[in-house]
């Protein structure tokens, strides 16, 4: 990959090499990280504003302290990029998020860089005081802790569960707060508006500039004269900001506003922190997209805008051939404002994922009753419980791997209490460059264990709608799971029809071997059927649509008439939908010689959906080879 990194960044294969550099030069060696990340992500893809808008921590953080022996936590990880091109990845950089490449977030097994794997938010504090903490049981009193947590990423519990343990735990640790007043999409909640607050307060932005050069000057002078400056300083951001500072009271000195952009002042602040013991936090003003005009203008498209023109700013898409199929996600946003005209009871919810589960088509046309509560999953969920109490009916909408994160809710504050709350689980199933943090392997498994609760996913984007539609129409818990990426159906916005809960559909009858499917799968197992069928199989095809309950009919149907049966499903395999269909067989005294095709029990990495999906063996070669190699019939593969 032809690439050429500026003059000084061409030199930077370590931090120690960055630090070799002089101060002066780290204005040119951000610009030229800068430029690196604009030429790559335009070519390779990958998320885009969060890195252009860490380039000057990213540097003044290495290059102020002593990584890795300090210990570096980047919350999510999405904004990394800069991170792992000073850490010796910038040369295999083409490589982000290819099948067998470098992953999309920071990583252990990837560098010592990367001192703890992420891709789900919040996690940075918690992780980060556990390292301060096993310092100072192991002695080891000069090493640094540091977790860079974004704003939006603050919005989760976790974050605070993090931040109030802590305050009053010893440790040596400075949490720095990215701050560009953005999620994914425009960050939401009274924790957004408390820190514009304290970023547009001028009279304490001046005073605390004062304050802090003195403090920077005293602080050389021992503990004594830090208490002295401490107390001055709280006692202005107290009296200037009319409030007691959010995180003080949290026992965090608060350090900041300063400007995430000027990378000397980053390293002069860092290099004073390093002096004053307990938890910081330090308060850094940065713009998403910086560098980039586009990316800076709008924000949510660039946050990951795919491959682009990176002169003219054309985001590039391959052309089309024709009408082409929605993404399910698309018909669960356009479905659920339909069904939301129709019905007042119906909201949705979804935790700081508009953009990318659609629920910003409900947000722009019915805005009262779609929320955003930023990205606290747990939240999410008991927050549609309570809605659904009063009783209305939410729909909310979690990514599936995000969900891990409520599963106690769902128990606990939904299931139990046998609730009328819709999950729309998306990105269930493997969901490609992101990688083992992000695959949806899980959900299955997780909800179909569950009392009162439905579970089912559809094939096509028409069954996502009438599931949609059924689910608003049965009042119980109701997962529907389905996956990233486009359905099949080009003439998808079909009248809406109740389904019957419990029941899948039979696409062929055969009597050599059934595939069973679950969900959108299904069409990588139709097009073996076809294949199968054309090489003289009689294959069975059937849609099972519910693993909740289980079509028995069906099962009990499937079970009397073949002895071959192969279960496909985009989930883990084990406690997953062939597993029900096998626990199926040992209630009902069946035998049967059954194979259970999914994502096995390894953490499955980054690559292209198809990719994956062979690797794992369920793609539409592996279920065709497992059916023929089932029957062992002499078969010419086509
Ligand atoms: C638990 C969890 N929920 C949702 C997401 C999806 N997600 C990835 S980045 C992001 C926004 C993070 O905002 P912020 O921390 O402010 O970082 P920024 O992108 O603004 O730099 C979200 C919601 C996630 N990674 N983890």
């Amino acid at each position: 990959m032809n690439i050429i990194p500026g003059e000084l960044l061409a030199q930077i294969d370590s931090p120690d090499d960055l630090r070799r550099f002089k101060e002066d030069d780290l204005i040119q060696i951000c610009n030229e990280l800068r430029q690196y990340i604009i030429d790559i992500v335009s070519v390779k893809g990958g998320h885009f504003g969060a890195s252009l808008g860490t380039v000057e921590l990213s540097v003044a953080i290495h290059y102020a302290f002593n990584t890795p022996i300090d210990q570096l936590v980047w919350d999510v990880g999405h904004q990394a990029y800069g991170h792992k091109m000073l850490t010796g990845r910038r040369e295999n950089f083409y490589t982000n998020r290819v099948y067998g490449g470098l992953s999309g977030f920071p990583k252990r097994k990837e560098s010592e860089y990367d001192t703890f794997g992420v891709g789900h938010s919040s996690t940075s504090i918690s992780a980060a005081l556990g390292m301060a903490v096993a310092s100072r049981i192991k002695g080891e009193t000069t090493k640094q802790h540091i977790a860079v947590i974004g704003d939006g990423a603050l919005t989760g519990g976790m974050a605070f569960e993090g931040l109030n343990n802590a305050g009053t735990e010893p440790n040596n640790m400075l949490v720095i707060l990215n701050d560009n007043c953005m999620s994914i999409d425009p960050n939401v909640g009274a924790l957004k508006e408390y820190l514009t607050d304290i970023t547009t307060s001028h009279t304490y932005n001046r005073v605390k500039d004062e304050i802090w050069n003195l403090l920077g000057k005293i602080s050389k002078f021992g503990p004594n004269a830090q208490a002295i400056a401490s107390k001055v300083e709280n006692a202005i951001k107290t009296t200037v900001l009319h409030q007691s500072n959010l995180f003080e009271s949290f026992k965090f000195r608060y350090f900041g506003p300063v400007d995430g952009h000027d990378v000397n002042r980053l390293v002069q602040v860092m290099k004073d922190l390093k002096d004053i013991p307990g938890p910081k936090l330090l308060h850094v003003l940065t713009v998403k997209g910086k560098g980039y005009k586009l990316a800076e203008e709008d924000q949510t498209l660039w946050h990951s805008p795919g491959l682009f023109n990176k002169d003219t700013g054309e985001i590039l898409k391959s052309p089309k051939k024709g009408p082409e199929p929605p993404k399910y996600q698309d018909v669960f946003g356009q479905t659920l404002v339909e069904l939301a005209h129709a019905d007042k009871r119906i909201v949705g919810v979804t935790p700081a994922m508009p953009s990318g589960c659609s629920l910003n088509i409900m947000m722009k046309e019915i805005p009262d009753r779609a929320f955003d509560v930023g990205i606290c999953e747990q939240h999410a969920v008991t927050f549609s419980a309570g809605m659904a109490t009063q009783g209305l009916i939410p729909f909310c909408n979690i990514y599936s791997t995000f969900m891990q994160r409520a599963y106690d809710q769902v128990i606990h504050d939904v299931a139990i209490q046998n609730l009328h709350v819709i999950f729309c689980l998306d990105r269930g199933g493997l969901a490609g460059a992101d990688g083992p943090t992000h695959h949806g392997a899980y959900d299955i498994a997780y909800m179909r264990c569950i009392p009162n609760m439905i579970v089912s996913a559809p094939m096509n984007e028409e069954e996502l709608r009438n599931l949609m539609y059924t689910a608003y129409k049965t009042p119980a818990p109701f997962s529907i799971r389905y996956p990233r990426g486009n359905g099949v159906m080009v003439d998808w916005k079909q009248p809406l029809q109740l389904l019957e809960v419990g029941k899948g559909r039979t696409l062929r009858k055969g009597q050599d071997v059934a595939i069973l499917t679950l969900g959108h799968v299904g069409n990588l197992a139709q097009i073996a059927v076809d294949r199968l069928v054309a090489t003289g199989i009689d294959v069975g095809f059937y849609d099972m649509r519910f693993v909740k309950p289980l079509d028995e009919e069906l099962l009990h149907h499937i079970f009397s008439r073949y002895s071959h049966i192969i279960t496909v499903e985009d989930g883990c395999v084990q406690g997953g939908f062939g597993s029900a269909v096998l626990e199926f067989m040992a209630d009902h005294g069946y035998s049967a010689q059954v194979k259970r095709l999914g994502i096995p029990d390894k953490v499955v990495e980054h690559g292209t959906q198809p990719e994956l999906w062979a690797e794992c063996g369920y793609d539409e070669l592996a279920i065709f080879d497992a059916a023929r190699s089932m029957v062992s019939k002499q078969v010419v593969v086509g």
